[in-house]
């Protein structure tokens, strides 16, 4: 028996809304169309509705209440970079990093050859959220329109979705206009698949100067949930660029000292690098408390105190699941233990959702996700790699009070890193803001292992931000500068560092996880002006022997002096590689980084 939801009146008397919704109801020709209010009683109706269509699987509510698994179309399974645009006036501010196409042509294809009739056979769910808090001056309104229910039942998840953003947006409020299309139009009486998309032709498209996405053809995470990468990152980076505050990819953290007191961290990380368990942390140090305030994405604007103040512009976590368990981030296991929706994993013979890393023992027996039997023999992966979960950030025991606190709060440090198996020390603090900056555009991880004491090929991604920035890179860089020049800016300091290094057999030297709290702990001492016993390299200051915590680690003394190494010769052999890398953006680069990478150079050399 099929519920269908029934369409609703328009809620609004925004007149560019309105107009919007009706102009994009004509081009792409749905059945109907739905405003979704964002009500609990909507989010089950929707859920219900995507279980008749096979979408969703609901799971054994004894093992995981109020959560649904889907599996997507094979061809449908994570962002895809080589189809996504930045599609400025100008070429050159699209910049070396992004795929780049003429606006007015790319408009008129996607309209004549993809959105004409796209809706088809489908219900256009109109989509308001915030990403922010509701109201907050750090955050922004936008309206998704998509074919979707998955979509929007996932917005609902990742961000204050409904009548709330409708209700801050008024009569005319801005708001960011976001078309989603699966891209799969239904003939009258055909049946739907089970994941509609259109997997040979995606594209994901930003109109940095009208401040519009575009996306069609995928169902999937970044390519349609609109508010996270595509406007959260690409979109709001150029709003912040043009209005002088930060949109970056970092996960915040409050951490808490024995004494009661507070600093708040952002960090950014390439994928891979255990942002999520970072936010989630656990300290195995006596007295220290993480909490969390977001997993991927910081928002920042100056207060009038001239401190940046960081609101998560999500309301959800769209987090990797292979590889999170009960060792790695029992936090994340608690706040997907209900309510959550999962794509792409396994399901148990009981009804509940696996993945690789779950649970030491794999099961017997599993449905993989391709919908085909699994055991322990199968030579394939029971979840895709890229599984994920969906889950409201409210439901996770970390939680800091103020994580929705509209004025945001103060960020005390950035830290930056990637996964390098030599060279990087665990930790070190830049010099100062430039110096940050340069660290960050340089950041690096490896593609190939390096044998010991040789340099790997290196990996770069700026800020983490590689295909993030809806604008040229070397511009990005000169923003970060401009940052660091405003008259009574109270900056971050910023510190790098690498969980990753590995000895000569390849066994990793840092056991990570919780014990990054003693990181942690130091960044927090070196902010309050203690832990003042450094050792000045050329890459910054690293902690002098005994100054970080290890009581109670099992590191011995000569891997920890292995960890805070900084060997000259080993980051000279490196410097052709940032030298090239920085090489690409030609002479857009900022004075400031080239003259950066040249005093490295001279410190290496004497
Ligand atoms: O698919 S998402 O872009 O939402 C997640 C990711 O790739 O980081
Ligand atoms: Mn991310």
């Amino acid at each position: 028996m099929t519920e269908t939801i029934i369409p609703t009146e328009v809620p609004t008397k925004h007149a560019r809304l309105r107009a919007w919704v009706d102009g994009i109801a004509e081009l792409t020709e749905p059945d109907s169309i739905h405003w979704c209010d964002g009500s609990p009683e909507e989010y089950d109706a929707l859920c219900r509705q995507l279980v008749d269509a096979g979408t969703f699987e609901r799971l054994a509510d004894a093992k995981r209440p109020n959560s649904y698994l889907a599996l997507s179309d094979p061809g449908d399974v994570a962002r895809v970079e080589d189809r996504t645009y930045i599609c400025s006036e100008n070429e050159h501010d699209a910049g070396p990093t992004n795929n780049w196409r003429d606006p007015d042509e790319m408009r008129q294809m996607m309209r004549e050859d993809l959105y004409a009739g796209c809706m088809q056979g489908r219900t256009m769910y109109v989509v308001p959220f915030s990403m922010g808090p509701l109201g907050s001056p750090i955050s922004h309104i936008g309206v998704q329109l998509t074919d979707s229910a998955y979509v929007a039942v996932s917005m609902r998840v990742m961000t204050r979705m409904g009548q709330g953003a409708l209700d801050v947006l008024g009569e005319d409020g801005h708001f960011v206009p976001c078309l989603h299309s699966v891209g799969a139009p239904l003939e009258p009486g055909e049946e739907d698949v089970a994941w509609p998309c259109n997997p040979d032709n995606k594209f994901i498209v930003h109109f940095p100067e009208a401040r519009e996405i575009w996306s069609f053809g995928s169902g999937y995470g970044g390519n349609a949930l609109l508010g996270k990468k595509c406007f959260a990152l690409r979109i709001a980076s150029v709003l912040a660029r043009d209005e002088g505050w930060m949109a970056e990819h970092m996960l915040i953290l409050k951490l808490t000292s024995p004494e009661g007191e507070v600093k708040f961290i952002a960090a950014a990380f390439p994928s891979a690098c255990g942002k999520t368990n970072l936010a989630m942390l656990i300290p195995t140090i006596e007295g220290w408390t993480v909490e969390t305030v977001g997993d991927d994405i910081a928002w920042m604007k100056f207060g009038e105190d001239g401190r940046l103040y960081a609101v998560n512009p999500e309301a959800g976590f769209f987090g990797v699941a292979p590889g999170t368990g009960e060792k790695t981030n029992p936090n994340a296991m608690e706040t997907i233990s209900e309510s959550t929706v999962f794509t792409n994993c396994a399901k148990t013979d009981g009804g509940d959702v696996w993945w690789e890393g779950m649970t030491e023992d794999q099961p017997a027996h599993l449905i993989d996700w391709h919908g085909n039997d699994w055991t322990p023999e199968s030579d394939v992966t029971a979840a895709h790699p890229n599984a994920r979960f969906a889950v409201p950030a409210a439901q996770c025991p970390t939680m800091a009070a103020e994580w929705q606190d509209p004025a945001g709060v103060p960020i005390d440090a950035f830290l930056f890193g990637g996964r390098r198996s030599t060279v990087v020390p665990l930790v070190s603090e830049a010099f100062d803001w430039e110096h940050g900056v340069f660290l960050a555009a340089t950041m690096s991880s490896e593609t190939t292992a390096a044998a010991a004491g040789q340099v790997g090929q290196l990996r770069f991604d700026p800020m983490a931000m590689l295909p993030f920035c809806g604008y040229n890179m070397a511009d990005y860089f000169g923003h970060w500068l401009k940052i660091g020049e405003r008259e009574g800016a109270q900056l971050p300091r910023i510190f790098y560092v690498n969980w990753f290094r590995k000895d000569d057999d390849g066994r990793f030297l840092w056991p990570g996880f919780g014990e990054n709290s003693r990181v942690l702990e130091w960044v927090f001492r070196r902010l309050e002006g203690a832990a003042e016993d450094v050792v000045e390299t050329p890459i910054g200051a690293v902690p002098a022997e005994g100054q970080l915590d290890l009581d109670g680690l099992d590191v011995s003394a000569e891997a920890m002096r292995e960890l805070l190494t900084v060997d000259p010769e080993a980051l000279r052999a490196q410097l052709p590689q940032v030298r090239e890398h920085l090489a690409m953006f030609g002479d857009d680069l900022p004075e400031a980084i080239s003259a950066q990478l040249e005093s490295l150079s001279e410190r290496l050399s004497t």
